[in-house]
């Protein structure tokens, strides 16, 4: 998978980005989970039936709900639990999966159950060997230490520091990296250091534009962005800079609408508002009952 992903204390509200790319694929993937606390949802947008697009859909903690715009409704997951969906096997479809920071417990529904993780850990799923399957990774939040099951173990960030792992020199591995709010810092390991941002901005990197050349020279190489709550800014770095959306919105990014670029847009939790840029506006989920898909 592919795609973009964090704990980013702002007020209340814990943003969890994840961006994967799948080695070999022809679309990108994008993965978030936002948690808004006055309406108990968590947005986790995958592609949850292979098309290439990523869907609308949201995660209720409170009852384990899943709720795929178009595709249904499921029940994985308990109170507490983190949503961490990604393509873990691999075949282009995104898996409903949770984190239970309690324990340590990843479950992939319908593939794997493991434990791996403890303390003041959170999920960071992505594709960081570049094999085209999602591998369950944590990230410490007290010391940085990112642990990549199978993979390896590495300290890259300090405490307070965000995660934005995404694949920013389009290799088709994700890339560990760190957002330093206080200061705006981005760093991305053997990659880059940028000061973009800071401390009232959203990390929100995805795959806003073909790098260089266009889509055969390096289709998909993340680029740094962020989204600031308090003016509606997205913020692209040496490529753009566009209003959209309102004070209190979530940012919302993915390849909604086919382009295989990523689009961005906001998520209202007040009214269930997706609007998505020039692609889309829909209502789906709320503070209250989360609507039948379909
Ligand atoms: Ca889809
Ligand atoms: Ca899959
Ligand atoms: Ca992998
Ligand atoms: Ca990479």
């Amino acid at each position: 998978m592919k795609g973009i992903r964090t704990i980013l204390a702002l007020a209340t509200v814990i943003l969890v980005a994840a961006v994967t790319s799948v080695f070999g694929q022809t679309y990108l993937i994008n993965e978030k989970t936002l948690a808004n606390p006055s309406s108990n949802l968590v947005l986790q947008s995958g592609d949850y039936n292979g098309d290439g697009l990523t869907d609308i859909a949201v995660f209720r903690p409170s009852t384990g709900l899943w709720a795929v715009r178009g595709l249904g409704r499921i029940y994985f997951g308990a109170d507490g639990d983190r949503p961490a969906s990604g393509d873990y096997d691999g075949d282009g479809i995104t898996d409903i999966a949770i984190y239970r920071p309690t324990t340590g417990l990843w479950a992939v529904k319908n593939l794997t159950r493991v434990y791996y993780g403890s303390g003041n850990n959170i999920s960071v799923p992505g594709d960081y060997d570049g094999d085209g399957s999602c591998d369950i990774t944590v990230f410490d939040l007290d010391t940085g230490v990112w642990s990549l099951r199978g993979i390896t173990t590495v300290g890259y960030g300090i405490i307070d520091d965000v995660p934005v792992p995404g694949d920013y020199n389009g290799d088709g591995s994700d890339d560990l990296g760190i957002f330093r709010p206080f200061s705006g810092l981005w760093a991305i390991r053997d990659i880059t250091r940028a000061y973009f941002g800071g401390a009232d901005d959203i990390p929100v990197p995805g795959v806003y534009r073909w790098y260089g050349g266009g889509k055969e020279a390096t289709p998909f190489r993340s680029q740094i962005a962020i989204f600031r709550p308090s003016s509606g800014l997205w913020a692209i770095k040496g490529i753009s800079r566009h209003y959209f959306g309102a004070g209190g919105d979530t940012p919302v990014v993915g390849n909604y609408g086919g382009t295989e670029l990523d689009e961005f847009g906001v998520f209202r939790a007040s009214s269930g508002l997706w609007a998505v840029k020039e692609t889309t506006r829909v209502y789906f989920g709320t503070g209250g009952d989360i609507p039948l898909a379909k």
